[in-house]
């Protein structure tokens, strides 16, 4: 592995991302939301080229909320511009109100605009942080998995069968066949452990367990903040 930084996948990044992102009791900020997925992205590109493919559509949808966020706070910028220009015409950045900066204030922001439809597919932040949040019980399942430590007759799991069997418990629900079929195909190309070993930066399976069980209870702490906030608003089948 070549060592780029900021290419590179690093778990540490990614734990970090995810606790900066459980701000106040029960909300999550966007932007530390988003990097987790950054961190993610990479380390699901950096399981194959097929996984590298099915994964593009994860940073399509985070694009789509990256772009949102940006339309909400031009906006945002204008009006304020107005604003201050008839006082004192100044220092305004730091003031300006985001609806996109936390997935409540997203939540709450949206349903105002009328921008959620409960009904028909639309292009809304909340319906594609759905979509986002569905994959994340995925990654969560299938990493928790990965980091069991043998059974009792001292056996483990290839890395390949558990991420098909947490697919199909998880995520494989909300796939159209033709999208299940793509995920199958990938199942064949995940390598085995040592792999996952280099990729986390460790060397036995005991360390990795160690490295992955913190790393699973940071997305737990996201996971079920995420589904509350959705839940609360009746967004768990957003079209
Ligand atoms: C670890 C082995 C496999 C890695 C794949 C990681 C990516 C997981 C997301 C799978 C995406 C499959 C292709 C697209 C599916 C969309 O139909 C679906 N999107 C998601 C993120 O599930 C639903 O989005 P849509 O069509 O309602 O906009």
């Amino acid at each position: 592995l070549s060592v780029c930084p900021g290419q590179r996948f690093q778990i540490v990044y990614l734990k970090s991302h995810l606790q900066d992102s459980l701000f106040s009791g029960n909300d999550l900020l966007l932007n530390p939301y988003l990097a987790s997925w950054d961190e993610l992205i990479k380390f699901l590109e950096a399981l194959g080229p097929i996984v590298g493919i099915i994964s593009q559509e994860i940073v399509s949808k985070t694009a789509i909320i990256r772009d949102l966020a940006e339309k909400a706070d031009t906006e945002a910028k204008k009006k304020w511009t107005q604003r201050t220009e008839l006082t004192n015409g100044s220092k305004v950045d730091q003031m300006l109100p985001n609806g996109y900066s936390s997935i409540r204030s997203m939540i709450i922001w949206e349903l105002e605009k009328g921008v959620v439809d409960f009904q028909k597919q639309t292009g809304s932040g909340c319906r594609t942080l759905l979509r986002l949040h569905r994959a994340l019980l995925w990654l969560h399942n299938f990493l928790q998995e990965l980091g069991r430590e043998e059974d009792v007759k001292g056996n483990l799991r290839k890395p390949s069968d558990l991420c098909r069997e947490t697919y199909q418990r998880t995520l494989a629900r909300h796939h159209s066949w033709l999208v299940r079929r793509a995920a199958e195909l990938a199942f064949l190309a995940i390598p085995e452990r040592p792999y996952f070993y280099k990729l986390v930066c460790v060397k036995t399976q005991a360390e990795m367990s160690v490295v992955l069980n913190k790393v699973v209870r940071a997305i737990e702490l996201v996971y079920v903040r995420t589904e509350t906030a959705l839940q609360e608003h009746g967004m768990l089948d957003l079209p």
